[in-house]
């Protein structure tokens, strides 16, 4: 365990190398992925825990990544409360919630009945996986849950979302209680599975402004995290498109904040001497090839300092992305000296 790189950059010890991993790593550009999707659908391969497994740790197979996370989505455990969606190819809901009725229907539901396949995933990632990997579990944040709850599906920049948020903060705050209560079981279920550290993804974090986001989502996302912390598994918050919000989700009690490429994660670093930091390479980057993306690496590495930083990008790999610059990127962090 302790022998993990990323949970040393998580403690901000010294590492002898950088930890890396690649948010959706395990999806849709590796050939072996999308020739098992060409036979399962993105649900069934999810909802079955050997196979999930299996695809979890596929991109381990063809690169020396530090950690492995669990092959679900942010919407995995909603089926739990009583959420119907679909893919298509992102989460499409059956209902959007947009009424206090809707919040009430909702399911309370007990902690085993949470994605019991993520759980069982879980558990098995860790077994499978090599000593010195750390195994990831994740959950979508109390907002960007809530996102595709009420728009009912991913639109550029969730006007119907917004609008409830103005319209009906009350019924949105009912929402988020019920999600952030959710969340925090889920991802204490996944530590106790065997998850070495937890992601909170959100995504959509950056629709608010400043005065409404401390309003109306933080004390959600506090409540999460401070459930999930008193369980000591460290946690990663990964917030993107949300400039105006940084310092106010440095603040929030997570081990280490993951942040998008539009952020100096340099300058980040030095303004929260007790966070680790993670990322930050544009994923539209590595489609501009091998060296552009070793210049990127190169020029994140010198800028940052390597303890308390994970290497990662700025947001998930885009589907199209040459496995070239992903080896790539792999030798510019293996080949750093670090002092
Ligand atoms: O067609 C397919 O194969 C399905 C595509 C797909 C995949 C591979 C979806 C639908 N989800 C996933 C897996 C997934 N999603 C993982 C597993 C790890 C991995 O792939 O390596 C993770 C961590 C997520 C998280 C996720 N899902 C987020 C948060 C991170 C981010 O990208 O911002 C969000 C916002 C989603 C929603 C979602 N699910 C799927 C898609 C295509 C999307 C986003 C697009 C949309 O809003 O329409």
């Amino acid at each position: 365990m302790s022998d993990r790189l990323l949970l040393k950059a998580l403690a901000r010890d010294h590492v002898p190398r950088r930890p890396l991993w690649i948010m959706r790593q395990a999806g849709r550009c590796l050939p072996e992925y999308r020739a098992m999707r060409e036979t399962h659908s993105f649900k069934a391969l999810s909802g079955r825990p050997n196979l999930a497994a299996d695809v979890s740790l596929l991109p381990l197979r063809r690169y020396p990544f530090d950690a492995a996370i669990v092959f679900a989505d942010i919407m995995s455990p909603l089926p739990a409360l009583g959420v119907q969606f679909d893919f298509a190819p992102g989460p499409v809901v059956a209902e959007p919630i947009r009424s206090q009725a809707g919040v009430d229907a909702l399911h309370d539901p007990d902690i085993e009945c949470l994605a019991p396949e993520v759980i069982e995933t879980v558990a098995r990632v860790r077994e499978a996986a090599p000593g010195d990997v750390a195994v990831l579990g994740f959950c979508g944040a109390p907002w960007t849950l809530a996102a595709y709850l009420v728009e009912g599906r991913g639109v550029k920049d969730f006007p119907t979302l917004r609008a409830f948020a103005a319209a009906k903060p009350a019924v949105l705050d009912g929402l988020l209680a019920k999600l952030s209560s959710a969340m925090a079981d889920y991802l204490i279920a996944q530590a106790n599975a065997g998850a070495d550290a937890v992601q909170v993804f959100d995504s959509w974090a950056g629709l608010l402004s400043l005065a409404d986001w401390e309003r109306l989502i933080r004390p959600h996302l506090q409540n999460l995290l401070d459930t999930v912390g008193e369980t000591g598994v460290p946690r990663i918050l990964f917030v993107q498109n949300a400039p105006h919000l940084l310092d106010a989700y440095a603040k929030l009690p997570a081990e280490a904040i993951s942040v998008d490429w539009r952020t100096d994660i340099a300058e980040a670093r030095r303004r929260w001497p007790d966070r680790a930091v993670q990322g930050n390479i544009d994923p539209a980057v590595l489609l501009g090839g091998e060296d552009a993306t070793r210049r990127a690496a190169r020029d994140l590495l010198a800028r940052i300092e390597p303890r308390g930083h994970i290497v990662n990008l700025g947001h998930g790999l885009l589907p199209e992305t040459p496995l070239t610059s992903i080896d790539a990127l792999v030798e510019a962090v293996h080949n750093e000296v670090v002092p």
